[in-house]
């Protein structure tokens, strides 16, 4: 190449580069929704929630603030839940169809409203084409057959192995005793396959990213499903590489940060989640502040990528009966203020902004949505019990002291101050029962005072010029600063500050 064109590569080089800044993509971390659609909202009469009902209510997505929604698996399958995936490819006809499916997805996306689907890869269902073509090579003595190297048979019985009827074949299967075979995810005709199905979802039919389902399931040990979670990763961002991965990864800390050398975006933070969890554990402690503080800086310090901290989802009992709030508004809003003071990415399972109660079993965890008594899904098969402690949607929005509009204002000053979800965490101020976090991004810094009494004030004292940026208030009252730098909040309050220590 001449001496010019040099110059002429390097400036276009240089122009490129400035404007891919320019472009300033919207950051991966949000407030993420997790949608049951079979509990949602129904709109052709049958009372199973489907994608119309959904596109219905994205009002309200829009009247909460949330930037994305996961949809819990809309494939079609044999069972409620439909984590046994029939057909990649397709939407379940309880659901609708890939046209519903495309207008969901084109409505979000006018709204600002990003779209992440489950990806359900570790096992498909009984009944897909896969297996059953690679059981009927297996009964007729064809072990070479394409298909039966899709999943793991074995011709010994073990643990988490099941017997091919009328053959002498065992093949893997986890969850469910028998109804879900486990793929070999590392057969490159597979990967073939799964990149098929993630450039479908991800071009055609337009979503923005996927949850990944029980990805410690995947291989042998975690070094073969890190290795299996690369893969996945480099592919679906060759394909689209604005896109947003999340997987469930239910483990503990070490592990979950371990899963992060995979280049997928986040993991759920389980460890926060549930009874023993972060959150219910901080407002169960005798030191919550000190307890909170602990927790939040070793997620931080421990994991290299966007947290994805939650207090319950489709699997866990709803945070209400863990905390006990039933009776107890004020609580319930709190452990959504304090989660959400979290850096990244929260997630948000439905039902749980209006206090929606769900423990026991798995169905009575996805309960129908609760806009009001006249309006609601029928349950899913096997609900035992479905009790509503607080009123439904329509009637908390009309209350302005309502967990929902809490939930609402949480939503809004995050949207004010994208920091508290893009930065990072120091400690400035500490006693048992509060705190003040200081959360910075380069030059971006905002300071989040939590209250963690339940019924006394706390007194603050603050060294430095703040001004008071916001606050959420579970509980009333009122925060005060004083011009000396005294910061008196109120119980179970949370301030922002912006300001210099
Ligand atoms: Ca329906
Ligand atoms: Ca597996």
């Amino acid at each position: 190449m001449s001496k010019r064109l040099w110059s002429v590569f390097i400036i276009l080089t240089l122009l490129a580069g400035t404007l891919a800044l320019a472009e300033d993509p919207a950051p991966l971390e949000g407030k993420w929704y997790e949608i049951f659609v079979y509990s949602f909202s129904d709109s052709d009469g049958d009372g199973i929630g489907d994608l119309n009902g959904l596109r219905n209510k994205l009002d309200y997505l829009e009247y909460l603030g949330v930037d994305g929604i996961w949809l819990m698996p809309v494939s079609p399958s044999p069972s409620y839940h439909k984590y046994d995936v029939t057909d990649y490819m397709d939407i379940d006809p309880q659901y609708g169809t890939l046209d519903d499916m495309r207008a969901l997805v084109s409505d979000c996306h006018a709204r600002g409203i990003r779209v992440i689907t489950d990806l359900v890869l570790n096992h498909t269902s009984t009944k897909h084409r896969w297996f059953t073509m690679a059981c009927s090579a297996l009964r007729m003595s064809n072990p070479s057959n394409r298909y039966v190297g899709y999943y793991n048979f074995y011709e010994s019985a073990a643990p988490n192995r099941v017997n091919l009827f009328g053959t002498d074949w065992y093949y893997e299967e986890q969850f469910s005793g028998g109804s879900m075979p486990d793929l070999n995810l590392l057969n490159p005709l597979v990967r073939q396959e799964i990149r098929s199905i993630m450039e479908f979802w991800l071009t055609d039919i337009g979503v923005d990213g996927f949850r990944l389902d029980a990805v410690t399931s995947y291989g042998r040990d975690i070094n073969e499903n890190i290795e299996i979670l690369s893969w996945i990763n480099d592919t679906a961002k060759e394909i689209k590489p604005s896109c947003y991965i999340v997987g469930e990864a239910w483990t503990s800390l070490d592990q979950i940060a371990r899963y992060y050398d995979s280049g997928i975006d986040s993991f759920f933070l389980f460890p926060a989640s549930q009874a023993e969890g972060y959150i219910a554990g901080a407002l169960n402690a005798a030191k919550p502040a000190r307890t909170y503080v602990k927790y939040l800086l070793l997620a931080e310090s421990k994991i290299n990528g966007i947290i994805a901290p939650f207090l319950g989802n489709h699997d866990t009992a709803r945070i209400l009966g863990i905390l006990n709030a039933s009776s107890d508004p004020a609580l319930l809003k709190f452990a959504h203020g304090i989660i959400n003071m979290f850096p990244g990415s929260v997630f948000t399972y439905y039902g749980d902004e209006i206090g929606m109660s769900g423990s026991g079993n798995d169905p009575n965890k996805r309960i129908a949505m609760n806009w009001s008594e006249e309006e609601r899904t029928i349950d899913p098969p096997g609900v035992t019990r479905a009790r509503y402690s607080y009123p439904g949607v329509y009637e908390q929005m009309q209350d302005e002291n309502s967990p929902l509009n809490y939930f609402r204002q949480i939503n809004a000053l995050k949207k004010a101050y994208p920091v508290i979800m893009t930065g990072r965490s120091q400690e400035v101020f500490l006693a048992d029962k509060s705190c003040v976090i200081q959360r910075a991004l380069g030059d971006d810094t905002l300071y989040i005072a939590i209250n963690f009494d339940p019924a006394k004030t706390a007194e603050i004292p603050l060294e430095g010029n703040y001004t008071l940026a916001g606050t959420l208030l579970a509980n009333g009252g009122e925060v005060t600063l004083e011009s000396d730098g005294r910061l008196t909040m109120p119980p179970y309050g949370i301030a922002l500050l912006s300001g210099q220590k």
